[in-house]
């Protein structure tokens, strides 16, 4: 079912009870289509957990193993079924241990041939090494990262079904990042230098079509475990005030002001660090923050229990209608 918010179903409502006077039935549903009403779809926020979990069958999704190779097949094959134009960009890039990574960054293209364009972006990968599990053991054990990464593929490919079914009034990219996750080990004593995001700065220099632009970026990472609240990002409030403003009030107009407060975040080097500083494009980061761990992220955050146990159809839900309504908002 999709919710249709007008105006001019009001106006027709008052048109009715009398109030427009003269002009018979016909006219007035005429003028409902002609005003073109915003028309949004429903979120499913069963698809997207479906999503998320397809993912993470995959096992830990990092660069040069099985599981990353074969879980970016399936992601070409899902985003490429609801896109109009897929592109697949592969690359070598280096890790800042020395290592050399083969990464792929998936890319949906919708309505290519528009000139108002939106960017929506996450990343695929996830982290070699749970640095910050509790248990020693593990701090080289590659992570499921069900929450951070296949959280916001999920909900990304979920708006992209909705996408391909119901035209929205602008270009749409949708974008998987590889390798945003291979940063510095917390033991390591390496330079901490652009370390994170291997995968968006390489796109960033190297965009799938030559000058790409775009009106403005949402990246969504860790936006599915339960309890989530998204303060205001520094990076993103430095760079795109507006969006914000823009995302946090249709957050707070669907109801869900207690998981985006108005509250300060903390700066975090993530792809839309590089979206900005690179190509330009005013890019928001809408992450998971929480003052009460040592790291400032949800509590599995870079452990072997981010795993689909943390993932909550709730969170996936409210970050899907609110990217949902900016995108047919446009
Ligand atoms: C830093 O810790 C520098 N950036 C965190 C970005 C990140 C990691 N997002 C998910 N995992
Ligand atoms: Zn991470």
């Amino acid at each position: 079912m999709m919710r249709i918010y007008s105006l001019f179903i009001l106006l027709f409502l008052w048109a009715s009870c009398g109030g427009a006077g003269n002009g018979n039935r016909a006219d007035r549903d005429e003028a409902v289509v002609e005003e073109d009403p915003l028309v949004i779809p429903d979120f499913n926020a069963d698809s997207a957990y479906y999503f998320v979990d397809r993912q993470v069958a995959f096992g830990p999704r990092v660069p040069d193993t099985e599981a990353h190779q074969l879980a970016g097949i399936w992601l070409a094959e899902r985003l490429g079924g609801f896109a109009d134009t897929l592109y697949t960009q592969e690359t070598r890039v280096r890790a800042y241990d020395g290592t050399t990574l083969n990464i792929k960054n998936i890319i949906g293209v919708f309505q290519p041939e528009m000139r108002r364009r939106i960017l929506l972006c996450a990343h695929w990968d996830s982290r070699p090494y749970a640095d910050y599990d509790p248990d020693p053991a593990y701090h080289y054990t590659p992570i499921d990262g069900a929450n951070d990464g296949a959280s916001g593929v999920g909900v990304l490919l979920e708006i992209a079904r909705l996408v391909s079914e119901t035209q929205p009034n602008v270009g749409v990219d949708i974008i998987f990042f590889d390798a945003e996750d291979y940063g510095n080990h917390r033991f390591s004593d390496r330079p901490d230098e652009d370390n994170w995001a291997l995968g968006s700065q390489h796109w960033a220099r190297n965009p799938h079509r030559l000058d790409y632009d775009a009106r403005f970026g949402i990246l969504l990472d860790m936006v599915g475990a339960s309890g989530a609240t998204f303060k205001r990002e520094a990076y993103s409030m430095l760079y795109a005030p507006n969006v914000v403003r823009k995302v946090w009030d249709i957050a707070h107009g669907l109801g869900y002001n207690h998981m985006f407060p108005h509250e300060d975040g903390g700066f975090i080097i993530d792809d839309h660090y590089y979206i900005n500083m690179i190509r330009n494009i005013p890019t928001i980061n809408i992450i998971h923050q929480d003052d009460n761990t040592e790291h400032g992220f949800f509590p599995e955050w870079h452990t072997t229990g981010d795993t689909m146990d943390v993932i909550d159809r709730y969170t996936l839900r409210a970050v899907g209608e609110v990217v949902t309504k900016v995108v047919y908002s446009e």
